[in-house]
């Protein structure tokens, strides 16, 4: 066992790296075999992998407020994937993870995708104006953010509290009522795209950079990203991030757009995988991931340097573009052995890839299959800041801090999924609460996990939840639906 690190290292500068809908068996060192994952799989060799660890949520926004706050999503309104308009759903008045590391001395940022609302709600978003409260009111010394997520409007960068390259003769408009201004949209122009909509899904509204998205937006031409450069974008804005903060610890959260839909990586990427535009967005998330990790050695940043590489959800092929994603995936199993996807009760929809690579705190090389949750990251990482936490803050976050080192392997006692329907999980097994509703989302192609019966599975055995044994142990579902009616109230 490593002894705890030494006084010199507890402040080590901290990289979340948050992947969007990568799912657990989509890179190399989880299993991918179709194409190769170098770099993340360099982050799993020099740390440690987990095999169970958990988001909140099987969809973003939640899965994001979960990792920021410490709180289960669940138990605000309001927490559901948000629209680009939406206001600001992470309360200003409690320390978030970013502001508990501010406070130990970090300069912390948020670089990438946002998606957890902006402004008060007092009025709609003015977005040719300072736009607060935002990441800097929670918590963030520095932002470059994609506001929402790449499939919504405003396809803009912000930064800090404005709209970056914004033109005041050319200001934006954002509706997700009715059309607003005179641009193209997917349904009335579709010759102007260059990746087409699923009819099914929508995604069919204004056109920006040749690709139509959800909402109207009108004006800020000169604004807009371009969905090829935005990997390079924000990889760019981190590297500037680590080279100016190199002398003081410091936080990022890096949320890349990829692997989200509208795919459209760089050319550098674009036809590499043989999979389509979701593999070669996978190729591009891997070149992010080694870009960074080129960075810090080159400011000999890498040993004190924690990196967490993680995904806000699990994975789906087709979420309302037509890029190909089912039809070139072949005998790619993007969760792996696990039931479910993106959205879903079962396992694949919160079970995730998650390494930590630490030189000088965590031993390389090798793999845990301890349960933890990424709420947990707040606890933990406060315990290894020295930053005492009040009565409510975090309030669901466990201090795992041992197990994320590598140096204990005691299950969190208790772990809950959001799905659609909650589940729990302890002791290796998995109760999900009886829900109405269908069973197959036919759009995307997965499995809810919906039942109007109780379901509990042995993880143990069952990983791919195939065998509902809630009849032979009704006091197992009893046990562990009066564990969860207690989270609920805790
Ligand atoms: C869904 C969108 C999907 C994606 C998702 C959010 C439709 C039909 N589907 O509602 O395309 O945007 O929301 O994904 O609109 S997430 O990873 O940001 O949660
Ligand atoms: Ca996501």
């Amino acid at each position: 066992m490593l002894s705890l690190p030494s006084q010199a290292q507890q402040q080590p500068n901290i990289i979340v790296i948050y992947a969007d809908d990568l799912g657990y068996g989509d890179v190399s060192c989880y299993g991918m075999n179709r194409i190769q994952t170098p770099h993340i799989d360099q982050l799993a060799k020099n740390g440690l992998r987990f095999t169970n660890a958990h988001t909140t949520s099987a969809t973003c926004t939640p899965s994001r407020f979960g990792i920021l706050t410490g709180k289960y999503p669940w138990k605000q309104k309001n927490t559901g994937i948000a629209p680009g308009d939406a206001s600001l759903i992470i309360p200003t008045d409690k320390r978030t993870l970013p502001g508990m590391l501010q406070d130990a001395g970090y300069q912390t940022a948020v670089i990438g995708k946002w998606h957890l609302g902006l402004g008060n709600g007092d009025s709609a978003i003015n977005w040719n104006k300072e736009i607060k409260p935002g990441p800097l009111e929670v918590g963030f010394t520095y932002s470059f953010i994609m506001p929402a997520t790449l499939d919504r409007v405003p396809c803009v960068y912000m930064e800090d509290r404005h709209v970056v390259n914004l033109d005041a003769g050319d200001p934006i408009q954002i509706s997700y009522q009715q059309k607003v201004g005179n641009e193209p949209t997917g349904e009335e122009n579709p010759e102007k795209l260059k990746l087409h909509p699923d009819p099914g899904h929508g995604h069919n509204q204004t056109i920006v950079d040749s690709i139509s998205r959800i909402g109207w937006m009108s004006g800020g031409h000169q604004a807009h990203w371009k969905d090829a450069d935005i990997a390079g974008d924000i990889t760019r804005k981190t590297i500037d991030f680590i080279g100016r903060s190199a002398k003081q610890p410091f936080f990022i959260y890096f949320a890349t757009g990829d692997i989200h839909v509208p795919r459209y990586p760089h050319s550098m990427f674009r036809g590499k995988s043989g999979m389509g535009l979701r593999g070669d967005a996978i190729l591009q998330l891997d070149w992010t991931v080694g870009q960074i990790m080129r960075a810090l050695d080159s400011l000999g940043l890498t040993k004190n340097t924690m990196i967490i590489f993680s995904s806000d959800n699990g994975p789906v092929l087709n979420d309302g573009y037509l890029d190909k994603a089912v039809e070139l995936v072949g005998d790619h199993k993007p969760a792996g052995p696990l039931r479910g996807g993106k959205y879903s009760a079962f396992e694949a929809g919160t079970r995730v890839p998650f390494i930590v690579q630490w030189p000088a705190g965590v031993k390389g090389g090798r793999q845990t299959d301890v349960l933890f949750s990424q709420v947990d990251l707040f606890a933990s990482l406060a315990k290894l800041t020295g930053q005492k936490l009040q009565p409510d803050e975090a309030p669901d976050s466990f201090d795992m801090l041992a197990q994320l080192l590598g140096n204990s392997q005691k299950d969190r006692q208790y772990l809950v999924e959001q799905g659609g329907p909650l589940s729990i999980i302890a002791g290796g097994w998995k109760y999900i609460t009886p829900a109405n509703g269908p069973k197959m989302m036919p759009r995307v192609g997965i499995e809810t996990g919906r039942d109007q019966a109780p379901q509990l599975y042995n993880l143990k055995n069952d990983i791919n939840e195939r065998t509902n044994l809630a009849e032979e142990h009704p006091d197992k579902v009893k046990e562990l639906a009066a564990l969860l009616e207690k989270v609920k109230t805790d």
